[in-house]
């Protein structure tokens, strides 16, 4: 099935200048970027992105981490992107990713994982929705 799912480039990838081969990753994985852009969020902002995680222990460290620099959010397009994406992404934690995953390569900590990839049909609506107006996706 076709679907669509929400990608961030983490400021940790973004500092390391990886904004391009992360991206060639998710092509070479049989995904295509429909929209992208690069923002930097609010405080605020991402705390309404990650509203879900709000009771989770981690949740001011990690809306520190997302907000203390610029990250580069794509729609990605493909058959079962949401699952294929986040088997190119790796485990959540970098030091249990496979070889050659998104994270294994540009991840440091559970926290500084480099990647966000939507993990159900529900939340990449919502995610998508959260970054993109209708006029900014192109299916291609
Ligand atoms: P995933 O992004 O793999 O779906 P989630 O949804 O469990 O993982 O967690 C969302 C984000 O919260 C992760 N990408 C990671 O940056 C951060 N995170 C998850 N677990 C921890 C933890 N134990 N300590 C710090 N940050 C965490």
């Amino acid at each position: 099935m076709i679907e669509r799912t929400l990608s961030i480039i983490k400021p940790d990838a973004v500092a390391k200048n990886a904004v391009g081969e992360i991206l060639a990753a998710f092509e070479a994985g049989g995904l295509v970027v429909v929209a992208a852009k690069m923002i930097h969020m609010t405080r605020e902002q991402a705390e309404g992105f990650y509203e879900v995680h709000k009771e989770r222990p981690f949740f001011g460290s990690l809306c520190d981490f997302m907000s203390e620099g610029p990250v580069l959010v794509s729609v990605l397009e493909g058959d079962n992107a949401i699952a294929r994406h986040r088997e190119l992404l790796g485990a959540t934690n970098p030091e249990e990713a496979a070889e050659g995953t998104v994270r294994q390569r540009f991840g440091t900590n559970i926290e500084r994982n480099a990647t966000h990839g939507s993990d159900a049909p529900e939340t990449a609506r919502f995610e998508i929705g959260y970054f993109f107006n209708s006029l900014e996706l192109h299916s291609r």
